[in-house]
């Protein structure tokens, strides 16, 4: 069985994060580890308070998991602090993580910082040359580059920009161009460029689908599958989370990870 580990931030309310990841990371037959690096006080209605974990603590995490194993895949979610940024860098490099897919997660829909400002130029700086796979969406896309994504030829201009920061594989997501009928993901691999794409599914259900998305990519990398078609399969099973729809809570549900299983 393949493993899989999770950096990530804990959602007391079930969808995102180390819940998430680990749901998915199930439910396409991996055994999944995983380190806390967050708690994040929320429920369907938002984001309250985020509370890291102190970076020695998630050090001696890491540190504990990888002298007994090491893992087949790296997933990356909420660093929050630039302490954090600089063990997940250091780990990376010592344990030689370099098959990993860095979520860029930086604020909640409901805008709490989810990295400190000072952590952004460290993670730009210690992170994003370790990454293998850089999912960010499109607002993470005008943190991290300062480029506004308007167009399709603006989301090829900051895959060219994030590529040369250090990242092998740039995949911008194109999920919040609300107004558009599909929902087109763009890879870029320093050569060319690649989409995903799917129907545009209207619903207000999208809490996680940043996790579920790097997870369902992870996974997928983990069994040896390509970036090329790791990419395909993580968005058809995004599209199937959120086309069969779930009603749990009362504010913006999770998407629903059970669907491939007929639930
Ligand atoms: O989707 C970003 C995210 C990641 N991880 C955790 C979260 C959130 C957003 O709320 O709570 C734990």
């Amino acid at each position: 069985m393949k493993v899989a580990l999770t950096v990530a931030g804990f959602d007391p309310s079930g969808g995102a994060g180390i819940q998430a990841d680990m749901r998915v990371f199930t439910l396409l037959g991996l055994y999944s580890t995983s380190v806390i690096t967050a708690i994040v006080v929320q429920n369907s209605f938002g984001v309250k308070k985020s509370i890291p974990v102190d970076a020695g603590l998630v050090r001696f995490q890491i540190e504990t998991i990888l002298e007994d194993i090491k893992p087949d895949v790296l997933k990356v979610g909420i660093l929050q602090t630039p302490e954090n940024v600089e063990v997940l860098a250091d780990c990376i490099e010592r344990y030689d993580l370099r098959l990993n897919v860095v979520d860029t997660v930086l604020r909640s829909k409901n805008g709490t910082p989810l990295l400190e400002e000072e952590g952004i130029e460290t993670f730009i700086k210690r992170v994003v040359p370790l990454c293998y796979i850089i999912t960010p969406n499109t607002d993470e896309v005008f943190i991290l580059t300062g480029i506004e994504i308007k167009s399709m030829e603006d989301v090829k201009k900051s895959c060219v920009e994030l590529w040369k920061m250090g990242a092998k594989y740039v995949i911008v997501k194109g999920g919040h161009f609300e107004e558009e009928e599909l929902a087109v993901d763009t890879l870029y691999d320093g050569e060319e460029f690649y989409t995903a794409v799917s129907p545009r599914v209207k619903t207000k259900n999208t809490h996680g689908t940043g996790c579920t998305f790097a997870s369902a990519l992870a996974s997928n990398l983990a069994k040896r599958k390509d970036v090329y078609t790791s990419f395909q399969i993580a968005k058809a099973y995004m599209y199937g989370g959120l086309s069969n729809q779930v009603e749990i809570f009362r504010g913006k549900g999770p998407v629903n990870h059970l669907w491939l299983s007929g639930m």
